[in-house]
């Protein structure tokens, strides 16, 4: 069998690496949906459905064992009805609230995320439960997603852009020393973020927890996984541009495919 990693756009590809790194002999697909590119913005009975009947076919082509979804927009709404309609383990990203909690000095904690992920229940939940007792400041940003989608595709990060993104950290009366990072697209902007917020702020990314927990699910349902000689990169929507492909074949895809369901 085959792991599948799934996002609208590149964002999981962050978890890929962690994953990657844990099983580097394993099958493992990824499925980017640029056709329905920002996840973030969806109507959520939307989002849900579509990643529901996309992912059902894929599972059903690729002899997948296991699915990850790797974007905080969709596993905050879509978990359950991916877990109900799906014979395989689905395993979900949401935002790191908890360890955020326990790296905060100062009790100010920052949520970067998408505008549907910093709205969810499903993440006020979290906060409560894990949170209650720190100040979260939230940004949800679509135009941050398309700033990390940019750069693996070549083009520059404008720092102006990010300034004016991170304004609410920045303006706040007490500054967050730890910011969440709740969408996967978002550590490939570690760099630049750093850069505007400072070396000292800690980012926060789900990745690790993640590859442990598929390391868990694949001992519990006794999964088998394929060897890696034909890692696919599938999409729907644009293909990836040159650069973008460059990217993908370092990571080790060895096909790049256009998927049509
Ligand atoms: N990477 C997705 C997430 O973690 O929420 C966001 C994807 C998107 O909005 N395009």
């Amino acid at each position: 069998a085959s792991i599948l990693l799934f996002d609208s756009g590149i964002g999981g590809l962050t978890i890929y690496k962690h994953i990657a790194k844990q099983f580097p002999d394993a099958a493992i697909h990824y499925l980017a949906d640029n056709a329905r590119f920002p996840y973030g913005e969806l109507i959520e009975h939307d989002l849900t459905c579509g990643c529901v009947t996309l992912i059902d076919k894929f599972v059903q082509q690729q002899a997948v064992g296991l699915v990850v979804v790797a974007c905080n927009s969709a596993s905050t709404i879509a978990l359950d009805s991916l877990r109900a309609a799906l014979t395989v383990p689905v395993v979900g990203v949401v935002p790191a609230i908890k360890p955020a909690a326990q790296t905060t000095q100062n009790n100010v904690i920052g949520l970067l995320a998408t505008p549907g992920t910093v709205q969810r229940r499903y993440t006020d939940e979290l906060i409560t439960t894990f949170a209650a007792d720190k100040e979260v400041i939230r940004i949800g940003s679509s135009r941050l997603v398309q700033l990390a989608e940019d750069k693996l595709s070549g083009l520059e990060v404008p720092l102006q852009s990010l300034q004016q993104i991170l304004q609410p950290f920045i303006k706040a009366d007490a500054v967050p020393d730890t910011v969440i990072l709740g969408c996967t697209h978002f550590p490939l902007l570690a760099e630049e973020l750093h850069n505007v917020l400072g070396d000292r702020v800690a980012l926060i990314d789900s990745g690790a927890a993640v590859a442990r927990r598929v390391e868990h699910q694949l001992e519990q349902h006794q999964i088998n996984l394929h060897n890696n000689d034909n890692n696919g990169f599938f999409y729907t929507g644009s293909a990836p541009n040159r650069t973008l492909l460059q990217v993908v074949t370092k990571l080790g895809f060895q096909q790049c495919r256009l998927f049509s369901g």
